[in-house]
């Protein structure tokens, strides 16, 4: 089923981006198609907490997990989202895509999320810059005011608890591998220069644990394969996988 959503979607929109999304006949089905995959991704992650499983989405591009991210929302009401990316991902729709990666986060605002807060975001648009600064779900960690702050002497661990202290008690990562410096995702779709490096991304997840916030459920999207051989997209992003399993293990309840 998914393999020919896919197949089709990906016919109907090649046109339509390479317009920048001025030709728009095949739209309304792609957003269908589009609102199919976050209802299978719902049900998916529902069967398998249903059954007391962790689960965790591995993508894929950004506007995979909206589905996993209601799911959790409706065992966890009031569910704080933590974003570590590059891009607000708040527009409203992309070339018309209502459920594209440049508008995941603008979409989990319309459901009952708690708070979201993005931290290393360095790309965004005026409207994504007006919701990020006005919306009062909304805090926003823009890398260019965190590097400043830490060139003026502040340390990552007080930014970092900063951050964690907005957050609710059960909290969801939604964690955009381009929100590390690029030269640690080389071939990610939309690196964008600055952003987190390695151990500033894992201690911020370990603060999160220390101040006794509970990661519910996770997801890792846009890592990218490099050409034949190159391993390193793969290498980082398994890294940063295996620190997200074993916080959402702590946070199940396993010893440290
Ligand atoms: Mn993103």
């Amino acid at each position: 089923m998914l393999v020919a959503a896919n197949a089709e979607a990906c016919r109907l929109s090649a046109p339509i981006t390479s317009s920048g999304g001025r030709f728009c006949a095949g739209l309304d089905r792609v957003n269908e198609l589009s609102a199919q995959l976050n209802a299978w991704v719902f049900r998916r992650v529902r069967h398998w907490r249903s059954q007391g499983k962790l689960v965790g989405l591995v993508g894929g591009e950004h506007s995979t997990p909206q589905g996993a991210i209601e799911a959790f929302l409706e065992e966890y009401p009031g569910m704080g989202v933590l974003q570590i990316d590059a891009h607000a991902d708040l527009r409203e729709a992309y070339e018309g895509f209502s459920h594209s990666h440049a508008s995941i986060m603008h979409n989990v605002l319309e459901t009952r999320v708690g708070r979201l807060v993005q931290v290393g975001v360095r790309d965004y648009c005026d409207s994504e810059y007006r919701l990020a600064t006005s919306h009062p779900k909304v805090r926003t960690f823009f890398d260019f005011a965190l590097k400043e702050r830490l060139c003026q002497g502040e340390s990552w661990h007080s930014l970092c608890e900063e951050i964690v202290a907005l957050l609710p008690e059960n909290v969801y990562v939604s964690f955009d591998i381009d929100g590390l410096e690029p030269a640690l995702c080389p071939h990610t779709g939309t690196p964008v220069a600055g952003g987190l490096r390695f151990h500033e991304a894992t201690y911020l997840l370990k603060t999160l644990h220390r101040a006794g916030k509970r990661l519910v459920g996770f997801d890792l999207n846009e890592v990218a394969p490099g050409p034949e051989g190159d391993q390193w997209d793969g290498n980082v992003g398994a890294r940063v996988l295996y620190k997200l399993c074993g916080l959402a293990l702590l946070s199940a309840g396993a010893r440290d």
